[in-house]
């Protein structure tokens, strides 16, 4: 297709986006022979900022970039948009509470929300990475009630790749030797990564692993709470990391899953696995055509049942907070 694909980042000054504005450009999103065109939406701040990283795109005279946009209008930044990565987000500070938060991202999520149902391409994609994702995916959803629900998805692929490399590193096993792992639930502490339906080099691989208790009191924790190790090890969050875990997780959603495996993604959930429908909660899904489906008939067993249901009731609580302060 000659005609470039609009893909609007948001935060694009931000640290995920420097990360990840080149890797777009550079065909790895949507394919080594896929046009796009960027739009970058930024608070007027940071406009300048945002400057400076489309002045080095140019310089990297990446040869499918057909043009970038910077503006600090949403309904400028989605116009015609067929992908939006809403990465910039109102991270929580000293003191904030989880009500202050939410409704700081309201403010950020609401009207993003509704640009998209005015603006947006009929084929638009969102992918919310800007925190607290599942959240702030479900108001910019509500906000967009022209478009349908399950174009709106949080990023969990993250977590997904992070559970894929502990995994490795334990069993020995190359990463790409590992199939069918699954995060569910919250992008959040208590995500459950999920080995009991994945399988290394054919085998399954809690079996391979047969050690509850690394299961329990390492590898959950080390997954869900390596965005802090980062933090306190880097001195910054996760980005280049997270940028490549939104390539991913278009990637798929574009050009599909590979047979055989599945990826996780934030979907919202039409009730599957005991989810409350309309949550955006993290599934393993696989991908054809442009679009997910749930991966259905997986046995949940005890262990996995009461992780699930606890990062499901963190969501549940999240979506009772924004509908007492009107978001969705
Ligand atoms: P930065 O603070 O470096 O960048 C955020 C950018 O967003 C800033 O340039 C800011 O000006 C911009 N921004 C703020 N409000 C905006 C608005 N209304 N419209 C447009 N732009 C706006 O943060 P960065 O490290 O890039 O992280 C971005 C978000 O990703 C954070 O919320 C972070 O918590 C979240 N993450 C999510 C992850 C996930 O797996 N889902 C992992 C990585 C990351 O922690």
């Amino acid at each position: 297709p000659d005609s470039p694909v609009t893909v609007t980042v948001t935060g694009a000054a931000g640290q995920i986006g420097y990360a990840l504005l080149f890797r777009i450009a550079s065909g790895q999103l949507l394919g080594p022979d896929v046009p796009v065109r960027l739009r970058l939406l930024e608070i007027t701040p940071a406009l300048g900022a945002a400057e400076g990283t489309a002045m080095e795109l140019d310089d990297c005279a990446f040869p499918l970039l057909r043009g970038i946009d910077i503006t600090d209008d949403p309904n400028v930044a989605f116009a015609g948009a067929n992908v939006a990565l809403l990465v910039g987000a109102r991270p929580r500070t000293k003191g904030m509470e989880r009500g202050d938060l939410l409704e700081a991202n309201g403010g950020i999520f609401k009207p993003q929300g509704k640009a998209i149902n005015d603006n947006a391409a009929d084929d638009i994609k969102v992918l919310v990475v800007g925190n607290p994702a599942n959240t702030n995916a479900l108001i910019a959803r509500a906000a967009a009630p022209d478009v349908p629900a399950e174009r709106f998805t949080a990023m969990t692929r993250l977590d997904h790749n992070r559970a894929l490399s502990q995994l490795a590193k334990k069993t020995g096993a190359a990463v790409g030797d590992i199939k069918k792992l699954t995060i569910w639930g919250n992008h959040s502490a208590t995500q459950y990564p999920d080995v009991f339906h994945a399988e290394i080099a054919g085998k399954n691989a809690a079996e391979v692993v047969n050690d509850e208790k690394w299961l329990a009191d390492e590898f959950i924790p080390t997954v869900a709470k390596r965005g802090a190790a980062i933090i306190e090890a880097r001195g910054a969050s996760s980005a280049a990391s997270a940028a490549n875990a939104a390539v991913d997780h278009v990637h798929s959603w574009v050009n599909g899953t590979p047979q055989g495996d599945w990826v996780s993604m934030g979907i919202p959930s039409d009730g599957s696995y005991g989810v409350p429908e309309g949550l955006i909660s993290s599934y393993p899904v696989t991908c054809a055509g442009g679009s997910y489906e749930i991966v259905q008939g997986l046995t949940v067993n005890e262990f996995s049942r009461a992780r699930i249901d606890a990062s499901v009731q963190e969501l549940a609580e999240e979506r009772e907070a924004v509908r007492a302060l009107g978001l969705v």
